[in-house]
């Protein structure tokens, strides 16, 4: 009985733990999504075709547009250390980073079909607005970002 008892818990408590360890936190999902880090700014679309599928964006159905941000990885989750920003959406603990950052926008061309999924890129430097969680606290959302002169 007890042995018919740990062959059935043995594969539960399996797929437990490669679901624990393959889970991906809110703060890798961010990183997956958002950051390139040190690349140089190219205006290719190509950039944003490969990239929005490498990085997940395209599996289910295009993203409809998708920021990556081209700083390193320290720098970005140091916003997060910024004193509070409002947030456009719905969470709460929003930062804005200091200054503008340099940044890859891939927005999907008006004409293009799942799974084609196909981007228009654009380089521009953007104050960038993540909302931050957990200890130590990172990004787990790109909230928005705004140039100089409006707000996107
Ligand atoms: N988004 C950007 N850049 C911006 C603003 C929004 O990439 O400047 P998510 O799946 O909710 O994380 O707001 C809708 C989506 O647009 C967000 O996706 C956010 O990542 C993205």
């Amino acid at each position: 009985m007890a042995l018919e008892r740990s062959l059935l818990l043995f594969p539960l408590l399996v797929m437990l733990v490669v679901s624990l360890v393959s889970s991906e936190t809110s703060a890798e999902r961010f990183e997956r999504q958002h950051v390139d880090s040190d690349r140089p700014a190219l205006n290719d679309n190509a950039y944003c075709n490969q990239m929005m599928r490498s990085r997940g964006m395209t599996k289910e159905s295009c993203k409809q547009f998708n920021t990556f941000i081209l700083e390193s990885v320290w720098k970005i989750r140091a916003i997060c250390w910024n004193t509070k920003a409002p947030c456009k959406h719905e969470f709460s603990n929003c930062h804005k980073s200091s200054k503008p950052l340099q940044v890859t926008e891939c927005r999907l061309k008006g004409n293009a079909q799942y799974p084609q999924c196909k981007y228009q890129a654009t380089n521009v430097k953007k104050h960038i607005i993540v909302a931050c969680y957990g200890w130590p606290s990172l990004p787990v959302h790109l909230d928005s970002s705004k140039s100089d002169r409006c707000l996107k």
